[in-house]
């Protein structure tokens, strides 16, 4: 039987077990990217585990997502992160530089490459044949050490595309499409592999914008085929000698297909407060937009801010409106500028954020109360903008420019219509991604060769071994689709305390219960309990760590989000799945505790665990966990257990 391509790169990096969807995997990682709010903890837990080099072919670090720098404690973490770029030997993009995935995708992807990186976007370069996967910040060190990447076997779902975008549709409505027909919890255990004669039509920048967003369906990666425009795309940023032909065997089997007819894709939009909250735009028009930003690791780079300047040119940004460009990466920003795009931008009213995540992650430009934000970003969960109760869309760059125009939500057809002279622009890559490398440090022009610590740099904390009882008060109670931003969220204020477990702790939950830390430090352990898709969104290892700082033992959930699961195995909490009848009988306050002997149990691969509530009725909870995660549970942790491994204890 023949292989897709999925199972191809696999295949080609397996180190133990065998390709059978849900079974765990252990891959060998070429390489590894890091940015500045998960990096901190990866370099501390490298140094923790005892490393002395980077084993992968290759490790970027990247300082991308607070660049700003309001407080010294960002300024020492990019240092921190310069010093261990140095010191262990990986490349070190400077604050500034850009947004990892874009900075990655212009400068390291390569077809055929596994890629690990602590970050949940890092799926964008599948769009050229990279087999790329998001982790929590620990399963990174682990991988930079030489240790393999353990993983549940995806199954592979192909996507068939067929005809080819036509008019205002972009390839952002591919992806919107695909998210309006599976939802966030659709691609959960899946990798979507793109296919069909639609495929060829699609440069690599618009592939990038699809597979990017293949993390908001949950997916474990997307990939697709390589093929001229690959080959195309890395002669142009200047990598031809990485290109490589991929594809799927002729008679590959796949778990499921999707049938996408390019064609027939119109313009779509996103509406608050969830990326599957999809409509066609024309559904929408007429609502008043304050503010539009172009920007992301979704849509933010050259290829995505030239249509909008095209569209500028000559004319103005409506009255009532902000526009904002955030480049994805310098080297479009020096691109644009040299080619004078910048000016016409600026002519038009437009304001040019740094090249940074900022306001993607409630960085700057925070929406106005009661307003409209229409953004070409990958997120719109709520209050994520720095604004709760937020009202922030997502869309391609075409329909956010035309809302800056008319000041209000419009679909590209009907303002084309309206002004007569307004045409689709179409994608159009630069003859050569030739920007400067200034800001991109090799490890060997590195000038450091020992780690730097500011004063909020701490320790990694530790967990003791899993004992017999698990359990205590449910201290939360809370609805489906919690995302990792309601646990810790990202906003300026608390971004800078990545570093800093036991301050970072404070804020823990603090979006749905500002209580939640004291409530939790009170009751000296406790337990979580959640609906489905827990965790959903960014991998940050912090959405586990510091509910673990905190004394919460277990999680009780109806279903995971696949990083935030793993991380909760990584720091030693008990993730716990229960049925929807449970889920409505448990309230909060309520005390649980796991009856049986939960450390014997989990050593001995139990997968069922009674619970009792209040001494009064009790329930059965089940653990969907693989031999090696028994182990970490057990061991209090994936940073304790990988030191036993090492020492043999
Ligand atoms: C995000 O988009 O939510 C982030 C911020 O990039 C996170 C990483 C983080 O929390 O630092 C992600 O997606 O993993
Ligand atoms: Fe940065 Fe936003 Fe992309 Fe996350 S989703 S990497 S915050 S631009």
């Amino acid at each position: 039987m023949g292989q897709t391509l999925t199972e191809k790169i696999l295949d080609d990096h397996l180190v133990e077990g065998e390709l059978t969807p849900g079974e765990e995997i252990g891959i060998d990682i070429d390489q590894t990217l890091t940015q500045d709010t998960t990096g901190t903890m990866v370099w501390l837990q490298f140094e923790a585990l005892g490393l002395e080099d980077v084993q992968t072919e290759l490790a970027a670090q990247y300082c991308d997502h607070q660049t700003y720098q309001f407080d010294f404690k960002n300024t020492d973490d990019h240092r921190f992160l310069r010093s261990a770029a140095g010191t262990f030997g990986a490349h070190f993009s400077r604050p500034g530089n850009g947004i990892c995935h874009n900075v990655h995708k212009e400068n390291f992807a390569a077809p055929g490459k596994t890629l690990l990186g602590s970050d949940s976007h890092t799926p964008t370069p599948g769009g050229l044949g990279q087999l790329a996967i998001g982790a929590g910040g620990l399963d990174i060190a682990v991988a930079m050490g030489g240790g393999p990447y353990y993983v549940e076997m995806p199954e592979v779902v192909n996507v068939r595309l067929e005809g080819e975008l036509e008019g205002w549709a972009s390839a952002k409505d591919v992806i919107l499409e695909m998210l309006r027909r599976l939802s966030v919890k659709g691609g959960v255990g899946k990798v979507f592999e793109y296919t069909g004669p639609g495929v060829e039509s699609l440069t690599v920048p618009e592939r990038t914008t699809i597979t990017n967003m293949g993390t908001e369906l949950g997916a474990t990666s997307s990939i697709f085929p390589t093929d001229e425009q690959t080959k195309d795309y890395l002669e142009r940023v200047g990598r031809p000698e990485d290109f490589e032909k991929l594809e799927p065997d002729a008679d590959a089997e796949y778990a499921d297909e999707i049938v996408v007819d390019l064609s027939e894709l119109e313009p779509l939009i996103a509406k608050p407060s969830m990326p599957d909250n999809v409509v066609p735009v024309r559904e929408v028009e007429g609502e008043r937009v304050e503010q539009v930003m172009i920007g992301s690791c979704t849509n933010g780079s050259y290829e995505d801010i030239l249509p909008g300047a095209k569209m500028l040119k000559g004319r103005e940004v409506a009255k009532h409106t902000e526009m904002i460009v955030a480049p994805a990466s310098k080297q479009s920003a020096e691109i644009l500028a040299r080619q004078g795009w910048t000016a016409e931008l600026m002519a038009a009213g437009v304001n040019f954020s740094e090249a940074t995540c900022g306001a993607c992650i409630g960085i700057g430009h925070v929406p106005a109360s009661d307003s409209v934000s229409l953004r070409t970003f990958n997120r719109n969960f709520e209050g994520r903008s720095g604004i709760e109760d937020d009202s922030v869309y997502l869309c391609s760059p075409e329909v956010a420019t035309a809302a800056a125009i008319k000041g209000e939500i419009v679909d590209p057809r009907d303002l084309a219509e309206e002004l007569g002279d307004l045409e689709s622009p179409g994608i159009e890559l630069p003859d050569e991604y030739d920007g400067s490398d200034a800001d991109l440090i090799d490890p060997n022009e590195s000038i450091d060769d020992e780690l730097i610590k500011g004063p909020n740099i701490g320790d990694v904390p530790l967990k003791d071994p899993l004992g017999d009882t698990v359990g205590g008060e449910s201290i939360l109670k809370m609805d489906d689709n919690i995302t990792t931003d309601h646990i810790i969220p990202a906003t300026a204020d608390i971004l800078m305390y990545r570093s800093n477990i036991e301050k970072l702790s404070e804020f823990t939950l603090s979006r749905v219960d500002d209580t939640f830390a004291d409530r939790a430090l009170e009751a000296d352990g406790g337990t979580l309990v959640a609906g489905e898709n827990y965790g959903q969104g960014s991998s940050r290892e912090h959405a586990a760590l510091c509910p673990m700082y905190l004394g919460i033992e277990a999680v009780f959930a109806q279903s995971f989000a696949r990083i935030h699961r793993a991380n909760l195995f990584n720091f030693g909490i008990v993730p716990l799945t229960i049925d929807d009848d449970t889920y409505e009988q448990i309230e909060q306050g309520d005390d649980i505790t796991v009856v049986d002997d939960v450390g014997a149990g989990v050593r001995n691969g139990e997968e069922q665990f009674t619970c009792r509530v209040n001494d009064d009725w009790e329930f059965t909870a089940q653990l969907h966990a693989s031999e090696r995660e028994r182990d970490i549970l057990a061991a209090g942790g994936k940073l304790s257990w990988t030191k036993e491994q090492a020492t043999g204890d």
